[in-house]
Order: structure tokens, then C-alpha cells, then sequence
């Protein structure tokens, strides 16, 4: 199973970001977590999104249009990134707050976390935002195949004790399509 996805917009500032006549679920993670490498693999295509093993240059949010289940899917710039200036931290606070705030067409957020790492305050702080302003939140474990059966047990536990009150997390991978199912099925069913 694929998501059809198409880029119809890239938002760099406020009022770049206008209503859609469509719903929209967000995706948001720390970078280089495997937020592009999701979304290519979702939709089947390679370099939909750009991969890169150099972190923390993207300061848009990107909209991906799906014909298929007519919603949005909307790429969050990446966070967290340690060699970012402060600067440059609050301008991405400032975007994804932007985005978030009143955003009446937004059905959920999707949260990347690594698997292998434990949710970081980072992303407990996108998480209780979110929760404030009343959107659903789907966690989603990225890179399991780089993970042992322990490991993938253990990082569902912590979500689940860290993110009380969440959708059930997911486990995925971008590199064995892992969760895929799964994932899509959830979107399907947070759009109703
Ligand atoms: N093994 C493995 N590596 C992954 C997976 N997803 C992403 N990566 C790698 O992690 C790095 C960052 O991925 P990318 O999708 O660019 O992360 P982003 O910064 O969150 O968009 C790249 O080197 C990817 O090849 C996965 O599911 N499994
Ligand atoms: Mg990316």
C-alpha cells in the first residue's frame, strides 16, 4: 500500500501558510529522525522528500498533497539540532507555533522519534503543545530495523509511560516499509 503524494506548496513565513480546503495531519520530529525518509517511502518515491545525512538546513514547512484520501500531509521543519544557533531555534519555534496555533483544518500530529533514543524534552514539549491545543498525537518509532526485538519493546514502553494518553505508537522503518500499513491505516482513520 502507497500514499499518493504530490508537493503542491513550500512555506517559509506566515502568511505563506493560508486555509486549505482540505484536512491536513502534520509531521514533526528532530532532524535527521527520518521525516523525509518516511514520506518518500510512503508515497513510493525515492527523492520526493530530500535525504541527507547533514542535518538541520530545512526552515520550511512542505506541503504534500494526497489525491487519493484528498488531505495534506505536512512536513514540519526539523528540530533540535545541536549545531543550530539560538536564533535559529526560536525562528523554528516561532514557524511550527504559526503553523499549529488555530490551525482548524490540522486533524493530528504525527511525532518521529528515533527508536533508539529516548523521547527527548524537545519532543515532550512538541508533544504537550500539541496536547494544549487539543491535537491528536500518533507517535511513530523510526529506524526499527536498526533495532533488536528488546530495543523495540523497550521504546514502546517509554513512549507509552512518556506520551500517556496518545494514539498507540507505531514502529517503522523506512528501509523495510516496517509499520507502513499500520501507518496509513492510522492517517486513514484520524481523517474521519
Ligand atoms: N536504517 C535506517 N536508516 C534510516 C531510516 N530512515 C532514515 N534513515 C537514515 O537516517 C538519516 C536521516 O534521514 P532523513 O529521512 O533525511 O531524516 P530527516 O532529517 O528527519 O528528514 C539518513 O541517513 C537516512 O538514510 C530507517 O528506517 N532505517
Ligand atoms: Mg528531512
Amino acid at each position: 500500500m502507497h500514499l499518493k503524494l504530490i508537493l503542491e506548496k513550500t512555506a517559509y513565513t506566515k502568511d505563506q501558510l493560508q486555509a486549505k480546503q482540505f484536512p491536513q495531519i502534520a509531521l514533526a520530529g528532530r532532524s535527521n529522525v527520518g521525516k523525509s525518509s518516511l514520506i518518500n517511502r510512503l508515497a513510493g518515491q525515492k527523492k520526493l522528500a530530500k535525504t541527507s545525512s547533514t542535518p538541520g538546513k530545512t526552515r520550511s514547512i512542505n506541503f504534500y498533497f494526497s489525491p487519493g484520501e484528498n488531505f495534506y500531509l505536512v512536513d514540519l521543519p526539523g528540530y533540535g539540532y545541536a549545531r543550530c544557533s539560538q536564533q535559529e531555534r526560536e525562528k523554528w519555534a516561532r514557524l511550527i507555533q504559526d503553523y499549529l496555533q488555530e490551525n482548524h483544518d490540522l486533524k493530528a500530529l504525527i511525532l518521529l522519534l528515533d527508536s533508539r533514543i529516548p523521547p527527548q524534552p524537545v519532543d515532550l514539549d512538541l508533544a504537550r503543545y500539541a496536547a494544549s491545543l487539543k491535537v491528536a498525537l500518533l507517535p511513530v518509532l523510526t529506524k526499527a530495523d536498526k533495532c533488536t526485538q528488546k530495543q523495540k519493546n523497550q521504546a514502546l514502553k517509554r513512549v507509552k509511560e512518556l506520551l500517556d494518553g496518545t494514539r498507540t505508537p507505531i514502529l517503522f522503518s523506512a528501509r523495510t516499509g516496517q509499520g507502513m500499513d499500520d501507518l496509513i491505516t492510522a492517517v486513514q482513520a484520524m481523517l474521519k
